[in-house]
């Protein structure tokens, strides 16, 4: 039996935790902990919980993937580097059979050519670039409407 109720699981790839500090030109001026009140934020309002994860390691997102299959509804995930390169986290996302959206807090197509292509996306059912933090709040609300919570 499935012990959901109303859960996202927002997911935070590599260096992720160094938001505020790396390259705010591109990234801005905002930390991780803002982009996981937003988040908290948006579920709540949207009658949601958020579980938050950020790791550096492919394996640890990976799993918590996995153990989403039985514990949340859907995903948001800013896979950051992780989606140009990481066809594993993409099978697991699939494996996970719920709604995900890919966040990008840049607009990748602008930047450097390796990070046009993503092996997520197909695996997504939105995929939000260039909208800064507020992707994270859109993903939330696409995955609300989804999910029949708002
Ligand atoms: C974050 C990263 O760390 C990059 O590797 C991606 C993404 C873009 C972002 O815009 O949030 O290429």
């Amino acid at each position: 039996m499935s012990n959901k109720t109303g859960r996202l699981l927002i997911l935070n790839g590599p260096n992720l935790n160094m938001l505020g500090t790396r390259e705010p030109g591109i990234y801005g001026a905002t930390t991780l902990q803002d982009v996981e009140e937003l988040c908290r934020r948006a579920a709540a309002e949207a009658g949601l919980e958020a579980e938050l994860l950020q790791s550096n390691h492919e394996g640890v997102l990976i799993d918590a993937i996995h153990a989403a299959r039985t514990t949340a509804d859907g995903i948001v995930i800013n896979p950051a580097a992780y989606t140009h390169t990481s066809v594993a986290i993409a099978d697991a996302l699939r494996a996970a059979e719920l709604p995900v959206v890919e966040v990008h807090i840049s607009n990748v197509h602008t930047r450097e050519e390796f990070r046009h292509h993503s092996y997520v996306s197909p695996a997504a059912v939105a995929v939000i670039a260039g909208a800064g933090l507020n992707g994270y709040r859109y993903a939330v609300d696409h995955l609300a409407s989804l999910l029949g919570e708002d």
